[in-house]
């Protein structure tokens, strides 16, 4: 089977593929860390648009246009924010990841890039996000392969060697 997901060191915004994805906050009116990179790339139009959408609860995804961005569109996800792992977080962030690609399917999306969802000021701990972001996102692609890549863009060195673990351990099972 072919499954297409790729792990790359680089600024989301920066991205030709289809759709972006944006770990975003549930009022979807734009934030710091790459909520706030997308909507600077975007420009203004973007929070135009999300302020008519009335926000997205955690674990759900909304889609905008990408504006000034080189994707087409933008898949705004909610992360949960970390506490301590006790409070569904991890079934949270696997919905994120679901639920994006649900979405991206029904916008015939076969290119998309993820950041690496809660793991900035959200607090989830990296390497654990890392494991459900690979799991959830492969067993996705099995059942769609409709997708032709599927990337995991990192923000730097050490997040981009935890995910590339991450992925290489799901396609070794
Ligand atoms: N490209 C790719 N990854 C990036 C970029 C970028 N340009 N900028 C940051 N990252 P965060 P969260 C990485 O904090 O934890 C916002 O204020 C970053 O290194 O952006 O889900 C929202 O509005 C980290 O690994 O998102 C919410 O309030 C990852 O992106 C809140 O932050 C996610 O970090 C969401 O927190």
């Amino acid at each position: 089977m072919p499954i297409k997901i790729e792990v790359l060191d680089a600024d989301i915004t920066t991205l030709h593929v289809d759709a972006i994805v944006n770990a975003a906050n549930e009022s979807l009116l734009g934030g710091g860390g790459v909520d706030g990179a997308i909507h600077r790339a975007a420009g203004p139009k973007l929070l135009e648009e999300c302020r008519t959408i009335g926000g997205c609860p955690t674990g759900e995804a909304r889609l905008t246009r990408g504006y000034d961005l080189p994707a087409k569109f933008v898949i705004h996800t909610v992360g949960p924010v970390w506490d301590g792992g006790g409070y569904g977080e991890d079934d949270l962030l696997a919905a994120c990841y679901r639920h994006s690609l649900s979405l991206a399917l029904r916008h015939k999306v076969r290119t998309i890039a993820f950041p690496a969802i809660s793991t900035g000021v959200y607090g989830f701990p990296m390497d654990r996000a890392a494991r459900i972001a690979a799991n959830e996102t492969y067993r996705f692609l099995e059942t769609y392969p409709e997708f032709d890549r599927v990337i995991f863009c990192c923000f730097g060195a050490d997040a981009t060697r935890v995910y590339c673990e991450a992925v290489q351990r799901v396609y070794e099972r």
